[in-house]
């Protein structure tokens, strides 16, 4: 049998099971189903935030940090970290999919540590982390989220006084160099690429796909992206519930 022969997630399920080294590519749809809410969706920030004269691109910048940080600390807060989130089945299969072999990294824009929490070892978070802080002196005091001090609205390290920010990379700010890097050989050695959960809007993140030299592009995302054409299989259904379903086959049938 070839895989025309079969639907999209027998496919899926087909690849993965052959793959030793695929990678997923994700972003903030992965985390909807844990109740964090995306930019782009219907119920994301953009939406919400479309009346109150402010871009989220705006509140998540760098000048925005620099200039307002009063303002930029109420909007990360409220809305970008979520310390009772759980990792849904999404996060939890590519756990077990690393465990058993079939994939070797996760490269994520997600901001949320939810991977990790799930189980998943290799991570390249290629937008930061909520998890971690660093006072913005030179010392670069860290703080874990727990740590944060609370008051006033905008954190002040109890070491040295200089603002405590999130180690996330805000709009008008570069990548990490090392985990690009990182997630360019990933992607470059994966003999399979799930991308999954992301609009593939925003660059340099979604440029990395480019990177990837082989067959088996999978796009599993709500909506249509802009490389739905060039993916070798699309499924336009809930990250959680494709990636849920093939990690059973997979771990059931071994
Ligand atoms: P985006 O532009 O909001 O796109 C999300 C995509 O996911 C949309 O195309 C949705 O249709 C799709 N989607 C939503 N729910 C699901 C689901 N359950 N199954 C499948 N698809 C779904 O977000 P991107 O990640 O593409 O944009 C990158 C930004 C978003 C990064 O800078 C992130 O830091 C930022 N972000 C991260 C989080 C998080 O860490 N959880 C939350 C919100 C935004």
């Amino acid at each position: 049998m070839t895989t025309r022969d079969l639907d999209p997630i027998e496919t899926l399920t087909s690849w993965l099971t052959d793959a030793r080294s695929a990678v997923f590519f994700g972003g903030a749809g992965v985390s909807t189903a844990s109740g964090i809410p995306d930019f782009r969706s219907a119920a994301g920030l953009y939406a919400s935030q479309q009346n109150t004269g402010r871009s989220p691109e705006y509140l998540l910048s760098h000048d925005c940090l620099m200039n307002e940080p009063e303002e930029f600390f109420a909007f990360h807060r409220t809305n970008l970290v979520h310390p009772d989130a759980k990792p849904n089945r999404a996060h939890t299969a590519l756990a077990e999919l690393e465990l058993s072999g079939h994939l070797a990294a996760v490269v994520t824009q997600n901001i949320d540590g939810l991977h990790q929490l799930a189980g998943s070892k290799t991570v390249y978070e290629l937008h930061g982390s909520v998890e971690r802080n660093h006072c913005m002196s030179r010392a670069h005091h860290a703080f874990g989220l727990d740590e944060i001090p609370d008051e006033p609205l905008v954190p002040i390290c109890p070491l040295c006084g200089a603002i405590v920010r999130p180690d996330v990379v805000l709009y008008g700010e570069g990548l990490d160099p090392a985990t690009v890097d990182a997630s360019i050989e990933a992607i470059q050695q994966a003999d399979a690429l799930i991308v999954g959960g992301t609009s593939l809007n925003v660059y340099p993140a979604a440029g990395l796909l480019q990177y990837y030299p082989a067959h088996r592009l999978v796009l599993i995302n709500l909506t249509s992206t802009p490389m739905d054409s060039r993916a070798d299989l699309v499924i336009h259904e809930p990250v959680d519930q494709v990636l849920g379903h093939v990690s059973d086959l997979i771990h059931d049938t071994r």
